[in-house]
């Protein structure tokens, strides 16, 4: 049979539903910043036992239905090519970005079995690793969020990449297309090697107006999504959105929704989508009273179908203790559908 995860993205009314939390292999538990006094971030990705452990991390601290693989988004741009540097105070950086026709033919093929092995294997490790009732997901960064990066990332308030794109500038349009066919690739990469779910991260797919988000988000993502296998589940997360529900109505598969919008008002919107999200991230930096109170709200407003998560990911100032108060309410949730 399969995981509870798997169910509910299916569309199974399972309650208390499955839950698991954006970014929860990361800087937030004090059993990965120890890891990190010995080794660097891309030393940990790129080793697959280690990253094999990072994933298990969470897994065995907080007690989640699902683990996601220990990666970046970036992985796709360093493999085309884009020098990555890793600053501890700034976080990852591209040291030159794509900013014409010329640098885009820069950019190298990308094969994630020859360039990302490392994913694979990390993979394969995972799955002789996990309990049978977790599941293990897979993901990769949205063409669009990916070209964010690729473009010029936050530099002035994002604006290389807005302005490419109000400007319509043609070469952007062809990098949409190389990033469509590197994500699906990529997935389905990960998918053959065993992952069980996949994620796409579309963390800036609010940044342009409504007629940007259609042009240049949407028919990309729909591209990734019909290239995909059926029988995985694939979760769309996508962050600034909420105003466009009836554009994401049009992408068939589980929606991941920031906290901006009320569930019920969600669900009124998607009565018998899988769903996932949406509390805010930063109500884990308050008290665990607080922590239910919320959490306890969302459950009975989301109903089922639902994988409980936040509506982005955990912030690293994050105490475990609070994470853990999210994950037990939702394991006691027992009346609140
Ligand atoms: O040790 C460290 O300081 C590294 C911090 C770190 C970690 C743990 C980064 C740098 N990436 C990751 C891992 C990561 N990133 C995972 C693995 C699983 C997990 O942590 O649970 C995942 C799923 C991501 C996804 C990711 N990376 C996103 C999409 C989701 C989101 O949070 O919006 C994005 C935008 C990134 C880019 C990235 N990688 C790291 C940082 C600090 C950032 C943000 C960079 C920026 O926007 O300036």
């Amino acid at each position: 049979m399969s995981s509870p995860l798997i169910r509910a993205l299916k569309g199974e009314k399972i309650w208390p539903p499955p839950v698991w939390l954006m970014r929860q292999a990361g800087r937030f538990l004090p059993s990965y910043r120890a890891l990190r006094e010995k080794y660097s971030f891309s030393e940990l990705y790129k080793t697959p036992e280690l990253a094999a452990k990072v994933t298990l991390l969470p897994v065995e601290e907080l007690k989640v239905d699902g683990a996601i693989l220990f990666s970046d988004i970036l992985v796709i741009p360093e493999a085309m090519g884009l020098p990555l540097q890793f600053s501890e105070k700034e976080g990852p950086q591209f040291l030159s970005f794509i900013q014409s026709e010329k640098d885009l033919k820069k950019l190298h093929p990308f094969s994630p079995k020859d360039q990302l092995p490392f994913v694979g294997q990390t993979i394969q490790i995972l799955l002789s690793k996990l309990p049978k009732e977790v599941t293990l997901i897979g993901f990769s960064g949205a063409p669009w969020t990916l070209a964010v990066y690729m473009v010029g990332g936050k530099q002035k308030n994002f604006f290389p990449i807005k302005q490419f794109a109000y400007q319509q500038v043609s070469w952007l349009f062809q990098l949409l297309e190389i990033l469509t066919d590197a994500v699906a690739n990529y997935l389905q990469y990960q998918i053959q090697q065993g992952a069980q779910v996949v994620q796409i991260f579309d963390t800036w797919a609010g940044l342009l107006d409504e007629e940007g988000f259609l042009q240049w988000v949407l028919p990309y993502v729909k591209q990734v999504l019909k290239n995909l296998p059926q029988q995985v589940p694939v979760i769309y997360f996508s962050k600034g959105t909420t105003a466009w529900l009836s554009h994401l109505q049009h992408l068939s598969c589980p929606l991941s929704i920031d906290w901006t919008l009320s569930p019920r008002k969600i669900r009124e919107f998607f009565p018998y989508r899988p769903l996932q999200g949406n509390l805010d991230p930063a109500v884990l930096l308050t008290e665990p009273e607080v922590i239910r109170k919320k959490t306890r709200e969302m459950l009975r407003q989301f109903g089922p179908p639902l994988v409980a998560n936040l509506g982005h990911g955990i912030l690293p100032q994050t105490p475990v203790e609070n994470a853990k108060a999210f994950v037990q309410t939702v394991r006691e949730g027992k009346d609140l559908s």
